[in-house]
């Protein structure tokens, strides 16, 4: 018997706004570009590519604030529009998959997805912990505040986006390939007790043993897990084109074995990947590389 698979709706937010390195707005052009419809009407998906949210730009472009939060107003105004959109999407029943864009847009991805569910879980890959305030940045750029803001943590202006907060609960997040926390994030970790394997557990348990940890962590009090998955997770060797790469990331292997364990237990209700900048890469192989896990996270296999 065919198997009714769910309709896909993919939203671009082409948001640069969140960190100040230009060209990660191009990020789903380059993924679009890498053939991520194809590669899922293939695995027989029916896509709805519902095209791009409309982001604003400043007059001046990366000005601080009073409040250390860089391009706030457009900011908070394009994850407003997204929050609607993922929130449509998810209304009519389909599975959204967003894709970025930097990672600042995880706010309004999570305000049009958690509402819909008693108990969100998330899990989080990433090389940062992008849980700083305004009044723990190091660099004033929302794209590494998105999970603090999701927690309810950080200024109303972005923690009210879609006219709730908190839109998660500490317990219910796993954050997966961490290798650069900012001191207040890591004061953050501890205080909310947030589940986190670092590049360290996933060297000594191995990619395997941490997804099963983590789904069984994030699985446990949650009736749906949205995936937010920033390129940068991975080692710049495989994800060159990303705005802040660090050293000593997950390989393009191992992530693709993430993939594959989570399209097997089929527990992903909503993803984005975020943070491909085609500018910063070599020939488009970060959003092929995207592509290429996306197709996994959605069941296919190489036989
Ligand atoms: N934690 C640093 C750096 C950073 C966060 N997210 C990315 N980079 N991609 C910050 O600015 O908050
Ligand atoms: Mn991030
Ligand atoms: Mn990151």
């Amino acid at each position: 018997v065919e198997q009714v698979k769910k309709k896909i709706s993919i939203i671009g937010v082409p948001m640069d706004l969140g960190q100040t390195r230009r060209g990660v707005d191009m990020g789903p052009s380059a993924m679009r570009y890498a053939g991520v419809v194809e590669r899922l009407e293939a695995l027989n998906f029916e896509v709805d590519d519902r095209g791009d949210v409309e982001i604003g730009r400043p007059n001046k472009l990366d000005v601080k604030n009073d409040k250390n939060l860089k391009d706030l107003n457009e900011v908070v105004k394009a994850n407003e529009i997204l929050a609607d959109a993922v929130s449509n999407a998810v209304e009519k029943g389909n599975f959204p998959l967003v894709l970025g864009g930097d990672h600042s847009i995880a706010i309004g991805t999570l305000a049009g997805v958690a509402n819909k569910y008693e108990n969100l879980g998330v899990i989080w890959f990433d090389a940062h912990g992008d849980l700083n305030t305004g009044d723990t940045s190091p660099s004033g750029n929302i794209h590494g505040m998105p999970l603090a803001v999701s927690l309810g943590i950080g200024d109303t202006s972005l923690t009210k986006i879609g006219g709730y907060a908190p839109k998660i609960k500490p317990e219910n997040i796993v954050i997966i390939g961490a290798r650069s926390l900012d001191d207040g994030e890591k004061e953050l970790i501890k205080e909310k007790g947030i589940k986190v394997f670092t590049m360290h557990e996933i060297d000594r348990l191995g990619m395997t043993n941490v997804m099963e940890e983590a789904i069984s962590h994030v699985s446990q009090k949650t009736d749906g897990i949205h995936l937010s998955l920033d390129l940068d997770a991975l080692d710049p060797i495989d994800a060159p084109g990303v705005g802040t790469p660090v050293i000593g990331g997950t390989t393009y292997r191992e992530t693709h074995l993430a993939m594959e364990i989570l399209a097997e237990r089929d527990l992903i209700t909503s993803a984005e990947f975020v943070e491909v900048n085609p500018i910063l890469d070599n020939k488009n192989s970060t959003a092929e590389a995207a592509v290429g896990l996306i197709g996994s996270l959605f069941g296919e296999k190489l036989l």
